[in-house]
């Protein structure tokens, strides 16, 4: 182990300090840190996972209880025996607590949420009661269990809604003004992280996101639908691909690169409010072009639009300026667009290749 790992997935502890994996580096001895992740089978909770693991942590998260359990550990069943999983609800205050209370971790990630921006006109209460009350629940178990842990929000550049500055960019001082109860949720969630930072002086940390993919983002996503359709149009399995707005512009980057950022900003000093973004942006109907072209295809025979995908209130344009974490943290992406939106087609050709 390098002296690196030690220092990222390891705490320094007293030698009295009893636990059952210790190590000692000279005079010092340390043990794993302990990670708790809300929304661990998600797309973002299984690389956050996956990556905190291969720092040595100690790594504990909760899923939802469906009625299909085959399909709920997917993202994770390779990790299956390097984590621990729990039942667990944002809505079920006293079992978050009961589970933090036991596990006592460093780290919290609140990643878990209603995440579909257009769904949540379908479903607004169980998306606020998720998305914002869900936060002040994991902030009050955390306050009440372990209140010395640092704590992650999982906010996102949908709270900006149709606020951009005059270079066209949004940061993080940017004025908000969602244009949907997803965004109007995550507006909650960021206030009252901010809140209890203040009135109780717990670390407590929001990362605002924008759009963040992969081949294990959910394929009702608009990155991952045109990825797998474009695959099953190339391979003879699907004549159309339905869309509604084509014309709206995201800030698209990779959830591998986002899930190290949420890592590096909890290991810094001060709890902050942290942007991360590409710097780029692209359309609906950009992404469309690259991912068809990518199979030798043009788009345009093969996309229509159906107004069932329209949203009642749309956020056109996203751009995030992260100067803050790249110049603070020195945190970059590695991916670019065009990288991610191959691995992602790429990944499709190969599932229905077989
Ligand atoms: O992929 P999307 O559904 O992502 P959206 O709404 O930007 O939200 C994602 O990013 C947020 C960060 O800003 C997160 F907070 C949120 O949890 C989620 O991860 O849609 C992207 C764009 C929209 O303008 C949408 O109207 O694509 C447009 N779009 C066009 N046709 C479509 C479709 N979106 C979806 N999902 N499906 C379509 O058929």
């Amino acid at each position: 182990m390098t002296n690196n790992k030690i220092k990222l997935g390891w705490i320094e502890i007293s030698p009295e300090e009893s636990n059952l994996e210790i190590i000692d580096v000279g005079e010092k001895h340390f043990r794993r840190k302990k990670a708790f992740i809300t929304g661990i089978a998600g797309q973002d909770g299984s690389y956050l996972a996956e990556y905190l693991v291969d720092l040595g942590y100690e790594v504990h998260g909760i899923v939802r209880r469906n009625s299909t359990p085959e399909n709920q550990h997917n993202r994770i069943d390779h990790l299956e025996d390097k984590v621990h999983t729990y039942y667990g609800d944002l809505l079920d205050q006293g079992g978050l607590e009961r589970l933090l209370d036991k596990i006592q971790p460093d780290e919290i990630y609140n990643i878990a949420a209603q995440s579909h921006v257009r769904i949540s006109f379908d479903i607004p209460q169980f998306t606020v009661q998720t998305n914002a009350l869900g936060v002040l629940n994991m902030l009050e178990a955390y306050r009440r269990a372990c209140p010395k842990a640092k704590f992650y929000q999982a906010s996102s550049s949908e709270m900006f809604g149709l606020s951009v500055e005059d270079d066209n960019f949004q940061r993080e001082t940017t004025v908000m003004n969602p244009v949907s109860p997803y965004g109007c949720s995550k507006v909650f969630g960021y206030n009252i992280v901010r809140n209890y930072r203040r009135a109780y002086k717990l670390h407590t940390v929001n990362g605002i996101l924008f759009n963040h993919e992969s081949p294990r983002r959910g394929s009702n996503f608009v990155t991952n639908k045109v990825a797998k359709a474009a695959a099953k149009i190339k391979l003879g399995l699907q004549d159309k691909l339905e869309l509604g707005n084509m014309d709206s512009y995201r800030d698209w980057g990779h959830s591998y690169d986002y899930v190290r950022a949420m890592h590096l900003m909890m290991q810094h000093d001060e709890p902050s409010d942290w942007v991360v973004s590409t710097m780029e942006t692209h359309s609906v109907r950009e992404m469309c072009e690259l991912v068809f072209s990518h199979l030798g295809l043009n788009y345009k025979d093969y996309v229509v639009q159906n107004p069932k995908f329209l949203r009642p209130e749309e956020l056109p344009y996203l751009k995030g300026d992260s100067t803050k974490i790249r110049t603070k943290l020195g945190w970059e992406p590695t991916y670019t667009f065009k990288e991610m939106m191959e691995e992602m087609v790429d990944h499709w050709l190969k599932v229905y290749t077989k």
